[in-house]
């Protein structure tokens, strides 16, 4: 059994879709952000960098596995299942590329532009500079989706997985913030159809309820 550490957000949330796509069995082990719970000692212990999502693998062959890092989790949980990720070549790469593009990049710059946009007291050049490198990396993704129907390639992958509930939640919730030739990208539109469709990603956005 996997214990999955999360909450209510996009980056918990890449990690119930990939539990739910593979069928691996797993318990939800809310963190409540809200009220600090990341910064518990026992969570800091799966987490140091007290973030969520986290999980420990009881069944890992040689004993339980601890993971902190959604990256890091969805390629564990990819090779265990041996589904969404190709085992080795170009396939595999190309997937591992636009995960590490998705966190490095599209989640903290969407993720600064709304913390940016929240605030009282606008900081009119922080919002600016978030929101044009939001707009920028929206259009990559545009790009690779007018040349391929998946972020890796041919194939749904973990690379999907990870940007999926970004894009979803900014576009539903936030897209005025984003400069206004990011706001309808076609090929992005149709990605997001086709992922939302899912069941298995349908399930893991509400998860934890
Ligand atoms: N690079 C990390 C980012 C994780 C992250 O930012 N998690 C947020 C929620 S989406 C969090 O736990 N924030 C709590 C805090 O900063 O105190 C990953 O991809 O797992």
């Amino acid at each position: 059994m996997i214990d999955l550490y999360t909450w209510k957000t996009p980056n918990g949330r890449k990690i119930s879709i990939m539990l739910e796509e593979t069928g691996l069995p797993y318990t939800v082990k809310p963190v409540d952000l809200g009220a600090g719970e990341q910064q518990k000692p026992e969570f800091l212990a799966i987490s140091p960098n007290g973030k969520i999502p986290g999980i420990i693998d009881h069944d890992a062959p040689g004993g339980p596995v601890t993971i902190f890092e959604s990256a890091a989790i969805l390629t564990y949980l990819a090779d265990k299942s041996g589904q969404f990720l190709a085992p080795s070549g170009q396939a595999r790469y190309d997937a591992l590329a636009w995960l590490a593009w998705q966190v490095s990049g599209l989640g903290p710059m969407m993720g600064q532009l709304g913390y940016f946009s929240r605030q009282k007291e606008r900081n009119e050049g922080a919002i600016a500079r978030y929101s044009v490198e939001t707009g920028r990396l929206l259009h990559v993704m545009e790009k690779r989706l007018t040349e391929v129907p998946y972020l890796g390639g041919q194939e749904y992958s973990i690379a999907d997985v990870a940007a999926y509930p970004w894009v979803a939640v900014f576009l539903s919730m936030m897209k005025e913030i984003l400069p206004e030739d990011a706001r309808e990208l076609p090929a992005l539109a149709k990605w997001l159809e086709t992922v939302g469709a899912r069941p298995a990603v349908q399930h893991g956005m509400t998860i934890p309820a």
